[in-house]
């Protein structure tokens, strides 16, 4: 290895490994794990399966590529004469900006997965350019900027693949790029396809900010993930985007299918179409205008592209679904109206419930009704969320169509998450289990029989430590930020939104302050890490990151207080630094609203890596919850059940809870106190302020008290360290069911059906 590394540096540089920069190393190891990619085989099968999605935030690809490949040893080998790591020539890889949150990560742990699993199945979705937007802070605000993340140097693959997109008023030509997707030791690849267009400019981006001209579409199609949706053109903007990406996606998929001379009448025996939430489904009324195109009768189209597509839903907040006016289809896809109309006429026709209809009665087309009634299967996120969608949310679609409600918990790849994140971790794992669990993740299970081994939960506890330190010298040396590893680390990392309630948090962090003022010090210190990206048009989202970016302040710059209580937000949260944060927190926070959260997937991540959740009984931190059992997780609030009714009765008020509970109240108003106000801009304060006391739409007061409560005790469980290592053990060892290979196994038994 050493000798292929120091070939191409001689060729590129005419230099060797010993006096090469971390760039020029970089560059010769891209080089050899793209070789190597090349030189596999794409898995291949009877059936394949493709996964479109709007996002997939795949992370950088160096280590990753190379663990999968069976290359990651040898080259940290040949590396380590120099005193370099893969991880450490990885720092210059840049991060692709293709996704927003939990749901875009999913994606990239699916292709891992299903890669891994020898499936056929390949990623599909759009090369934005600047993707999502880079996050700042600016006097204790969230400021947006462009995230060029492409360089001459990346994974992407230009093919001479190319297909004609017609938008009505004009025509596009599209560009497909590729990223292959090894699967972990299996010697084959599958691919991620991300379309583009030559025509793009990103020169129209104005200088530092994220405006650009909304009307041009040939040269805006593709510059951004989530364009500014405020306004019509935005939102226009959205479904060229999403019928760009289905057009091409559905053209591909013929184009394949045609080439592995499938009979299209029997298109479903050999193509599986997942839909990830409903920004592809406009691919069901496109593959049926090409069916159509090639001759078929409308009553087959439908019934084949029914029988091919399933869609996955991840949430159950009404905001979230989406529904297009027709005016805009009409402006933007002329060509799939008459069959969506069709589709509705259809459902009308069948189904007396207006509440399933297609298009409603002012003229919104309802994506998510299209996928249920046009697609064979619906599935949730995890047990307690697919049960809502049963219950309540889709509980007319499910009184229709019980057969194609299904549940399959997220998961997420452990060769990112342990292997790759938590190498040390993964070392003493294997000396004590032995290497199974990397490819049969139920093995970790097998830690259980060192439950109450004293030397094992040692090395667990300087395993923990030794990944502070390295989480406090990164952190510094990107942020300035000086961690006290001795400290508790108190972690909630994940897009910023009421549900979650970071706001909740944060008022716990003045708790704490108030307390320290007041005398009461903590056994030991506390940092509470806070990282979030709120959107751009998203007002209270961006006054909770002002909130805890004065908190921040406050706390540090007290020194009665900062030798106790540090608050941290990191700037541009994204899979590399979660890859950093996570093995290094003690605890876990997630604490959304019951109900709202429909899985979490970082709730997984944190447990995989020994951390203990503190969190409500929401999405799979049930399932977490009944894995480890009551001794070895914090549960809090009201249940999920409990807020349903409060919302079907409209009778949650936060006002009450801030006028008769003294506490609750001293907290919310220190929002707008004079400490905060000197450090803060106090609209952005008030409206907060205002927001708890009049509105709290996801019920922050309603669990704040039972919250302190048992964050107090998780502090004081803390110090029992003994027990707490066993806590943590038991954590890693109950995370198996959580990999994404058991969620694809499922995926593919009951959806798929690949062979
Ligand atoms: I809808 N999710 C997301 O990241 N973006 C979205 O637009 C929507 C959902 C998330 C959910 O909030 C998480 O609970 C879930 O774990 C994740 O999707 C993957 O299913």
């Amino acid at each position: 290895m050493e000798e292929r590394i120091n070939n191409i540096l001689k060729t590129r540089f005419g230099r060797t490994l010993k006096d090469s920069t971390r760039e020029e190393i970089f560059e010769a190891l891209m080089e050899i794990t793209k070789q190597e990619l090349e030189g596999r085989p794409k898995v291949a099968g009877d059936k394949k399966v493709y996964y479109i999605s709007a996002e997939f935030l795949i992370g950088k690809l160096l280590s990753n590529n190379l663990i999968n490949l069976g290359l990651y040893d040898t080259v940290n080998q040949a590396l380590s004469k120099y005193h370099l790591t893969v991880s450490d020539v990885e720092d210059l890889e840049m991060e692709p900006s293709l996704g927003n949150g939990g749901l875009g990560r999913l994606a990239a742990c699916f292709l891992d997965s299903i890669a891994t699993l020898n499936l056929a199945g390949d990623g599909i979705g759009l090369n934005y350019h600047y993707g999502l937007f880079r996050q700042e802070f600016v006097n204790n605000k969230q400021h947006e900027v462009i995230n060029p993340w492409i360089r001459k140097e990346s994974w992407l693959e230009k093919r001479p693949v190319s297909f004609e997109v017609n938008f009505g008023r004009f025509t596009l030509h599209s560009t497909m790029y590729d990223i292959d997707i090894p699967g972990y030791e299996t010697g084959k690849c599958n691919r991620l396809h991300l379309f583009d267009l030559d025509s793009v400019d990103d020169n129209m981006v104005k200088q530092g900010g994220i405006d650009f001209d909304k009307d041009d579409i040939p040269r805006n199609l593709t510059l951004f993930l989530y364009p500014d949706d405020s306004d019509r053109k935005g939102r226009i903007l959205r479904v060229y985007q999403q019928y760009f990406m289905v057009s091409n996606a559905a053209q591909l998929i013929l184009k394949e299918a045609e080439e592995r001379r499938v009979n299209l009448h029997e298109l479903d025996k050999h193509v599986a179409i997942q839909i990830n939430d409903t920004h592809p489904s406009m691919v069901i009324p496109e593959l049926i205008r090409l069916l159509l195109k090639r001759g078929f009768e409308m009553d087959e189209a439908v019934e084949i592209v029914t029988k091919t597509c399933a869609y996955t839903n991840h949430t159950i907040l009404a905001e979230a679904l989406e529904k297009w006016p027709i005016d805009y289809l009409q402006e933007a896809v002329p060509q799939l109206l008459p069959i969506i109309r069709e589709l509705d006429k259809r459902v009308k026709a069948k189904v007396k419930d207006e509440t399933t209809y297609i298009i409603d009665e002012d003229n919104l087309v309802h994506m998510a009704s299209m996928d249920i009634h046009y697609g064979h299967s619906v599935n949730g996120v995890a047990s307690l969320h697919t049960d809502i969608l049963k219950k309540s949310e889709l509980n007319n679609f499910y009184k229709l169509y019980p057969e194609k409600f299904n549940n399959k918990t997220n998961g997420i790849t452990f060769r990112r998450w342990l292997i790759a994140a938590n190498p040390e971790l993964t070392a003493y794992i294997e000396k004590l289990i032995g290497s199974g669990f990397r490819k049969n993740a139920m093995e970790l299970e097998k830690l259980l029989q060192f439950k109450d081994d004293e030397t094992v939960l040692r090395e667990i506890g300087r395993i923990r430590n030794h990944n502070k330190r390295r989480a406090a010298r990164y952190l510094y040396q990107i942020q300035n930020i000086d961690l006290d590893v001795r400290s508790i680390f108190d972690v909630q990392i994940k897009r910023l939104h009421e549900y979650k309630r970071q706001q909740m948090n944060a008022l716990y962090a003045i708790y704490k302050y108030l307390e320290i003022k007041s005398g009461h010090l903590p056994e030991r210190p506390i940092t509470m890490i806070f990282g979030a990206k709120a959107a751009p048009a998203y007002t209270i989202a961006k006054d909770i990151i002002h909130l805890i970016l004065c908190l921040q302040q406050i706390t540090a710059s007290d020194p009665e207080v900062s030798p106790y209580l540090k608050v941290v937000m990191i700037e541009n949260y994204n899979v590399t630094k979660a890859e950093m944060l996570i093995p290094a927190a003690d605890i876990s926070e997630q604490i959304s609203l019951a109900s709202k959260e429909a899985s979490g997937t970082g709730n997984m991540k944190f447990m995989l890596n020994g951390a203990v959740t503190l969190g409500t009984e929401d999405g799979a931190n049930v399932e977490i919850h009944e894995l480890v059992g009551d001794d070895n997780i914090y549960i809090f609030g009201k249940s999920s059940d409990y807020v349903v009714d409060l919302y079907e009765k409209a009778s949650y008020k936060s006002a009450d809870f801030y006028k008769t509970d003294a506490l609750i109240h001293k907290l919310v108003d220190f929002i707008v106190s004079d400490e905060v106000l000197e450090v803060g801009d106090p609209v952005a304060l008030e409206r907060l302020h205002h927001e708890l006391v009049s509105k709290d739409w996801f019920m922050t007061l309603l669990d704040l008290k039972e919250y302190i409560k048992i964050k107090e005790k998780v502090f004081e469980d803390y110090e029992d360290r003994r027990s707490w290592y066993k806590k943590e053990l038991i954590n890693i060892a109950k995370a198996g069911y959580f990999s994404s290979d058991r969620t694809i196994e499922q995926y593919n038994k009951d959806i798929w059906t690949l062979s």
